[in-house]
């Protein structure tokens, strides 16, 4: 008789328990947090970015560095990465083709490399002419590699900003795969419906910046926006009850 007195205490207690729990967090509906309150983000809320650069990259989103490319020469390796998207979502990419800071060359200034960048998120965002782009290193000036000359141009203060004005910088130039000649890893990743750009000349313009504004996901998704995430106590999931 104690016996069966104890288990039923401990069945009350653990729907005590339950009951209390529920009444502790605020009625969901589908199982989203209630109106005006934040879930915490979870992978899937997430977008993934390949990114692919002869011969390397930084990428800011929204002001803030989230990649940079780990390989600055060869091999020519794509960089994948997961982003939390929030959109309008201003991207700033500074993209290097390999060159001698003083000759413009490469491999003991003797060859005249070229550049290429191309990049794709799977919410649907694609590099194409659609970018803004501004050359702020070139050379040899006039392909003279007897007397090699380097270019250089002011990079602007604040150019990866979400406020930066790139009205004044030309639209990118598209390149062909066959211009660029990408490597193995490009064709083993999804790059489809994307276009490598750069500025007007592939093999002398070697420090390229480019800038673009995604307005709202090209795929059409809506995503939770999750960038005031740390101002605020986010709504946690519900909460399972402990076994007694
Ligand atoms: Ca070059
Ligand atoms: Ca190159």
């Amino acid at each position: 008789m104690r016996k069966l007195f104890s288990a039923l205490a401990g069945i009350a207690g653990a729907a005590l328990f339950v009951w209390a729990v529920a009444a502790a967090q605020p009625p969901r509906q589908n199982g989203q947090p209630p109106a005006g309150k934040m879930r915490k983000p979870a992978m899937a809320d997430t977008i993934r970015a390949n990114i692919y650069a002869d011969n390397n990259f930084m990428l800011w989103i929204n002001g803030e560095l989230v990649a940079v490319d780990s390989i600055t020469f060869i091999p020519h390796n794509v960089i994948s990465v997961d982003l939390l998207p929030s959109y309008p979502m201003t991207i700033a990419v500074m993209a290097r083709d390999n060159a001698s800071p003083k000759t413009g060359m490469e491999y003991a200034d003797t060859n005249i490399g070229d550049g290429g960048f191309i990049l794709k998120f799977s919410d649907g965002t694609v590099t194409s002419s659609a970018w803004k782009a501004l050359c702020v290193s070139r050379g040899p000036r006039n392909r003279d590699t007897k007397n090699p000359q380097v270019e250089n141009l002011p990079i602007p203060e604040n150019w990866q900003a979400v406020n930066f004005d790139d009205s004044s910088w030309k639209a990118a130039k598209e390149y062909t795969e066959e211009e660029v000649d990408p490597k193995q890893p490009y064709f083993e990743n999804d790059f489809a419906g994307a276009k490598f750009i750069w500025t007007d000349d592939v093999a002398i313009d070697n420090t390229i910046l480019f800038r673009h504004v995604v307005k709202s996901a090209p795929d059409g998704k809506e995503r939770p926006d999750f960038t005031n995430i740390n101002n605020v106590v986010p709504d946690s999931p519900p909460k399972k009850a402990k076994k007694r």
